[in-house]
């Protein structure tokens, strides 16, 4: 997790409290962290802004590796249980947490989600963060891999805009590629303001309405997953 910057807003600083905040948080995913890797489970936390096709993509992912796998998937929203509904009954248990306000997940809501997931932990354990793209990019839930979905709609530019969230980010789907040429999606654009950014991240261009590109997604994902067991 980056360093948070100290900056000045009206001459006042509250940098403080947030290092802090950031620090409890810490401990808490190191902790996580111990736990999935004692019981071999391989964690996904799933990170865009609103709207971006978490839940859409999860779904898809589900429907491939949920008869397959012994999943379990975490929700965050700020109000509804929407996406949990619509991920029920695709092979995995669904634990959705409402924040209220919060416009992120902290790992101290992964460990009592836990609690609600069956006993015996899961293979994989896929965590769908608060859609928000500045919030969550601080909080480490003790994952495994982090994973930030941009879809074209967005606007090329949006790395460059949310830096931090991008450069904590280990994979990139370019999601909504149906709409591509609708909305006039610049490649080049895209990928010159994700070099700077993230770099090292690999990226894949899907579709969850059509499933272009999820092959490769899936495959990814299922690679990371038998690595991770064999280390
Ligand atoms: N055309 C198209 N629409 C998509 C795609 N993926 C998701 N959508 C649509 O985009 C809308 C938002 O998708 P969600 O999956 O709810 O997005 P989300 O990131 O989970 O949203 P929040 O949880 O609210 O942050 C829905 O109407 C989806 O059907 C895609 O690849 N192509
Ligand atoms: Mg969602």
């Amino acid at each position: 997790v980056d360093a948070v910057p100290d900056i000045a807003i009206d001459g006042r600083r509250t940098i403080a409290v947030q290092k802090s905040l950031l620090e409890k948080n810490a401990a808490v995913a190191a902790r996580l962290r111990a736990r999935f890797r004692d019981a071999g489970v391989f964690v996904v936390n799933v990170l865009s802004s609103p709207g971006a096709g978490k839940t859409e993509l999860l779904g898809r992912l589900l429907d491939e590796f949920g008869r397959r796998w012994r999943c379990g998937v975490i929700v965050g929203d700020l109000a509804t249980d929407h996406d949990a509904q619509r991920l029920r009954g695709r092979g995995a248990p669904i634990v959705q947490l409402t924040t209220g306000h919060l416009c992120h997940l902290e790992a101290s809501m992964i460990e009592t989600a836990l609690g609600h997931l069956p006993a015996g932990e899961a293979d994989l354990l896929l965590i769908e963060n608060v859609g928000n793209l500045v919030c969550p990019s601080g909080y480490d839930l003790g994952e495994s891999l982090r994973v930030v979905v941009a879809s074209v709609t967005e606007g090329e530019d949006k790395p460059l805009k949310y830096p931090v969230m991008y450069r904590t980010a280990d994979l990139v789907l370019i999601n909504k590629i149906d709409l591509a040429a609708a909305v006039g999606y610049d490649r080049a654009r895209a990928d010159a303001s994700l070099d700077p950014v993230a770099p090292n991240a690999a990226r894949f261009e899907v579709s969850a309405r059509t499933g272009a590109g999820l092959d490769r997604w899936h495959d990814f994902l299922e690679a990371k997953v038998r690595a991770s067991r064999e280390s």
